[in-house]
């Protein structure tokens, strides 16, 4: 029966004989060792080597990203109907503004995007999303590494033209045959993230058997499609997709589980900010003023050795990571 193996991060002073997760500062001494008949806790010296290396290499430097500290993806929505700030700069240039804007609040990478994947969002006509894009892309040159959002392979294409260099997949390659050979040719980083079903019908009725271990195999999968169509997994960042085709509950599974995904080898990402259940947990309605529990989520990915954060609030969450690094050392 298949095991994985999910990391009890840790921070602070790191003991003699931890292990280094992710090359970075968290360790670990202990691990679950996790199936899907039982689980138990093991010693970290006790896993089989290939775990090991999966789980404490450092990772690829996409885009010449250094993971010291947790990279901020500001998130710049060129869209009409984006839930949560759809329509505020869907103009090029309050899009530019907006993106200067985060890189000086402290975004590490902009996130452009040109197509809402809210639940019951409408898809976009590619030759549309690519005028929303390009011209925000081409204008923030030099500000940022930009990732285009996109799961089309000739919006990736035009946006990497104009000068993105890492494609933000949300359908983790599912979505155009094509992708993955645009990733490869045009040398991106590629985000990797996991999505039950499509984005107007994937609220519906989200299953799974173990929503952690479904979502890890899924990536599995689909890191080796990448790696098969010549995509380094030095390139790959992989995203569990909170919110895509999962309930409340399917979110805090994976929340709670998140170090899990560094068993993959690659950089883990999380996309949490101002999403519904942060809504309903905190009892904040208006997804714009749903700061805090975003933060609280936020830091939680960060405990468990997240290394790059999906979110609006730039500035907000940078103050916060300057707080829990200081505290943690
Ligand atoms: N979430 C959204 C969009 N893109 N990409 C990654 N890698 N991870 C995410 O969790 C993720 C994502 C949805 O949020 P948003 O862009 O704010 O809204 P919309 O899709 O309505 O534009």
């Amino acid at each position: 029966m298949k095991r994985y193996y999910r990391p009890l991060v840790q921070c602070g002073v790191k003991p003699p004989g931890a292990l280094t997760l992710a090359g970075g500062a968290l360790w670990f001494t202990e691990v679950e060792e996790i199936t899907r008949a039982a689980k138990r806790f093991v010693a970290a010296d006790a896993l089989p080597p290939e775990a090991v290396l999966a789980l404490t290499s450092p990772r690829g430097a996409v885009q010449g990203l250094s993971y010291a500290r947790p990279l901020l993806m500001g998130i710049l929505n060129a869209t009409p109907d984006s839930f949560s700030d759809g329509g505020q700069f869907a103009d090029a240039e309050a899009a530019i503004a907006r993106g200067q804007e985060l890189v000086t609040a402290g975004a590490d990478i902009l996130d452009v995007g040109g197509e809402s994947t809210r639940p019951s969002a409408l898809t976009v006509a590619s030759d549309e999303e690519i005028a929303r894009v390009v011209p925000v892309i081409e204008g923030l040159k030099g500000a940022a590494p930009v990732s285009i959002d996109t799961r089309k392979a000739a919006v990736a294409q035009a946006a990497l033209a104009a000068g993105a260099g890492i494609i933000n997949d949300v359908s983790g390659l599912t979505y155009d045959a094509d992708m993955a050979g645009v990733a490869w040719a045009g040398g991106a980083g590629l985000v990797i993230m996991h999505s039950q079903g499509e984005p107007e019908t994937m609220q519906r009725a989200p299953r799974y058997g173990d929503v952690l271990l479904d979502v890890y195999d899924a990536l599995e999968g689909q890191v080796a499609v990448a790696q098969d169509a010549g995509i380094a997994r030095e390139a790959i960042i992989v995203d569990p997709g909170i919110g895509f085709g999962k309930t409340m509950d399917h979110n805090l599974a994976l929340l709670r589980g998140l170090s899990i995904f560094h068993g993959l080898g690659c950089p883990v990402l999380v996309g949490a900010s101002r999403k519904r259940f942060i809504g309903t947990l905190s009892g904040v309605e208006a997804p714009e003023a749903r700061v805090e529990g975003s933060l609280a989520v936020a830091l939680g990915a960060v405990a468990q050795g997240a290394q790059i954060l999906r979110v609006h609030d730039v500035a907000e969450t940078r103050r916060a990571l300057a707080l829990w690094q200081a505290v943690h050392g």
